[in-house]
């Protein structure tokens, strides 16, 4: 089997083309000139770009048998400083890859996001409607319906996984759970070395403390991934635990694990960090992903601890 990962440089494309491998897959890489490749499972390195249209060409050379796109421009608050970047990548982006599908029959799953629900109540499940309350949310609807219709349209096994949000060591510095991790690690390796009074900390900028999220582990997800491309029929699943947790219960776990039970010295909010629209909770109903087989095994609070722990020693 041969497969083409649009965005393999991310954590999602590390973990998934990881699992590809120890299937025994044939894995392409997509790679932009400017990402960076070190660490990533023994894959075929494509050097493209998912805004080119030249991505249609590329993929009929290669011929997969499955296509994954994974590759976006992720950062949500971000999207509203470059909305037009983020429909580029994430909505033309997706386009391409539709008709390198179509071209090559190969079967395609599409990243969506829980972002799609935005303001629609949870839990929330792939009957709930969708309100997206930012760009990233808006660019990535539109990619969820580009997928729907070439399904509908050219029988193509197309699927829509619509996942919550899923973390790991390998996350983004820029995503709260890895902001927190390196923070709480580095408060303590400097309490290992000085005596800290917490009001002389640097302090950690925060935004909403108060948003809910459903936040998982990357490494459980991409089997789900691969699960949904594997089944007679193409189909939209929803990855997520079914728990929620604030920013806040967020600090307490990662603070704890350092012994620390009052973080209140430690943050401050900074409105820099606030979104102009903001999604409140969201918290996934994943009945139909578990009768494809589908389980998460890491919990929130194991996963919070593995990210401090691998920052507190790197090469573990
Ligand atoms: O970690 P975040 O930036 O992730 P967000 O926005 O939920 O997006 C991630 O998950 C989505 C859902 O699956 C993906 F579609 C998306 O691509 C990405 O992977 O923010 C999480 C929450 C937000 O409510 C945010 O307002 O944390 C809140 N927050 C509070 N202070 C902060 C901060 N987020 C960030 N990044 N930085 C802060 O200082």
């Amino acid at each position: 089997m041969k497969a083409f990962i649009a965005g393999v440089t991310g954590q999602d494309g590390f973990y998934l083309s990881k699992l590809l491998k120890e299937k025994g897959y044939e894995v392409y890489g997509l790679v932009r000139r400017t990402a960076q490749t070190k660490d990533i499972p023994d894959v075929e390195i494509i050097p493209g770009d998912i805004t080119d249209p030249g991505l249609v060409n590329i993929i009929e050379d290669i011929n997969p048998d499955e296509i994954y796109n994974l590759a976006a421009m992720s950062f949500v608050w971000e999207s509203f400083k470059v909305p037009k970047t983020t429909f580029d990548i994430n909505a033309i982006g997706t386009l391409h890859c539709l008709e390198g599908a179509r071209k090559t029959g190969a079967r395609f799953y599409q990243a969506s996001t829980s972002e799609l629900f935005g303001a629609s109540p949870p839990p929330q499940n792939e009957k709930t409607p969708f309100y997206p309350r930012s760009p990233y949310g808006v660019s990535k609807l539109a990619a969820y319906w580009l997928t729907v219709n070439y399904r509908d349209s050219y029988d193509l096994f197309a699927c829509n996984g619509i996942l919550f949000n899923h973390e790991s060591p390998r996350r983004g510095i820029e995503f709260v759970t890895q902001k927190i991790s390196s923070y709480v690690a580095q408060i303590y390796l400097d309490l290992r070395v000085v005596d800290l009074d917490p009001k002389d900390a640097i302090k950690l900028p925060l935004g909403n403390l108060d948003a809910i999220h459903d936040w998982g582990h990357a490494e459980d997800f991409v089997d789900g991934m691969w699960r949904m491309l594997q089944q007679d029929d193409p189909g939209d699943y929803v990855l997520a635990t079914g728990k929620g947790h604030t920013i806040k219960g967020l600090l307490d776990v990662a603070f704890s694990h350092i012994g620390i039970s009052d973080w209140t010295p430690y943050v401050e909010i900074d409105p820099k960090f606030y979104r102009p629209t903001e999604v409140n909770a969201l918290i996934g109903d994943a009945t139909k992903a578990k009768e494809i087989g589908w389980e998460p095994k890491h919990s929130f609070e194991s996963m919070i601890r593995e990210m401090i722990d691998a920052k507190i020693q790197p090469n573990n």
